[in-house]
């Protein structure tokens, strides 16, 4: 997202309404502001059922005949929507397994759509990428052999290719048109499909990790949509087990593992399935990601028996990896600092998960 980096930064509106640089003085209203105001995308807007008069809301967009309320209907968030103002549609098909959009927003740049829920924005994609592939990669010394499930815009590919211990990337995406539209319009994430390390696999990932052989991968990181849809099987535990015997002894996964305001009890439930599926260690962490719904999302972190896993404290940190700062892009969220803080949580989230979660190499308390 070069063209787009830092959209918004100089573009704080106090308040009030009314521009500041953020330095206090207030300045005439800014022209890329002046320029989301007068845009008019309602013409573009009515031929989406998510965009409404010129706005995308998170919603189920399977029901499109529905009335409006649709719009704040969506299962994994009763009672919320979340919006984001549009300035052109970009583009709208739909796949074997959903429908995509793809539109420029008014301040995060362009946005990716699967069913109607939000998975990337130029803007806030770096956090939510380089958190889901370095909390894993930094947390075992050299990881060589890595698999991505899901993650077909490549923003994940593009992390993992910064370690340069790493020999062989697998990823599984089951939509293949999810891959073209990224490498159309979000070159600075379909980046990732370039290094000759990567080999893209199209399928369903509980197939492909079926297959494969065991004992495989040193990490496995499962950037899917949200558990409706396509991705539903993706936190069940038939799922983990064949993730589990992939990982070679003290392997690591790393699962998107969505936010802590909402979906408390899905998380409760997928750390006392992985605490089941894991004997090594089981840790939560979480990042701030303003386009996801409540505007953080988690990360399930968990290891096979063997080498223990200290989640919290990185043993193979990224500012000692050769080119790793720069390789693509400069690195936007992610360091050692933000990895151990990401392990830090709430008391009404560490009452509900440190019973769970506890282990002899979990720093959480029993
Ligand atoms: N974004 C994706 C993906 C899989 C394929 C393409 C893009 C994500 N997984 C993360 C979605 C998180 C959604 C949170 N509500």
């Amino acid at each position: 997202m070069e063209g787009g980096a830092g959209r918004g930064l100089e573009c704080q509106k106090t308040m009030d309404g009314k521009a500041s640089n953020g330095n206090g003085s207030e300045k005439a209203i800014p022209s890329c502001c002046l320029k989301a105001r007068a845009s008019a995308p309602e013409a573009e807007a009515k031929c989406h059922s998510t965009v409404v008069s010129g706005w995308f809301s998170e919603s189920q967009s399977r029901s499109e005949k529905a009335s409006k309320k649709v719009y704040f209907n969506n299962p994994m968030w009763p009672g919320e929507a979340h919006s984001l103002k549009v300035e052109k549609i970009l583009y709208k098909g739909k796949s074997e397994f959903q429908e995509i959009l793809v539109f420029e927003s008014s301040t995060y740049g362009k946005v990716l759509v699967l069913d109607g829920i939000i998975q990337l924005s130029e803007k806030d994609e770096c956090a939510y990428q380089e958190m889901i592939a370095h909390l894993p990669l930094c947390s075992i010394p050299s990881p060589k052999t890595v698999l991505v499930v899901g993650g077909g815009d490549g923003g994940v590919l593009r992390e993992v290719s910064r370690h340069p211990s790493v020999e062989h990337i697998d990823i599984c995406e089951i939509d293949k048109m999810v891959v073209d539209v990224s490498k159309k319009f979000f070159p600075q994430l379909s980046v990732g499909f370039q290094d000759p390390r990567v080999h893209l696999h199209i399928g369903d990932a509980t197939e492909f990790l079926r297959h494969a052989p065991k004992g495989k991968y040193d990490a496995v990181i499962v950037d899917s949509s949200d558990p409706v849809g396509p991705a539903q099987e993706l936190v069940e535990k038939p799922f983990f087990e064949t993730i589990a015997r992939a990982l070679r002894p003290g392997g690591v996964l790393c699962n998107m593992a969505e936010s802590m305001w909402l979906h408390t009890h899905l998380i409760q439930d997928m750390i006392s399935v992985c605490r089941e599926t894991f004997k090594g260690s089981v840790n939560y962490a979480w990042a701030s990601v303003p386009t996801y719904p409540s505007g953080v999302i988690g990360f399930l972190l968990c290891s096979t028996e063997g080498p223990p896993v200290d989640f919290k404290n990185p043993v193979n940190s990224i500012e000692k990896l050769e080119g790793a700062l720069k390789h693509k892009r400069e690195l936007r969220f992610y360091n050692s600092e933000m990895h151990s803080a990401a392990f830090a949580l709430p008391p009404f989230l560490r009452r509900e998960v440190s019973a769970l979660c506890h282990s002899s190499t979990s720093t959480l308390p029993r």
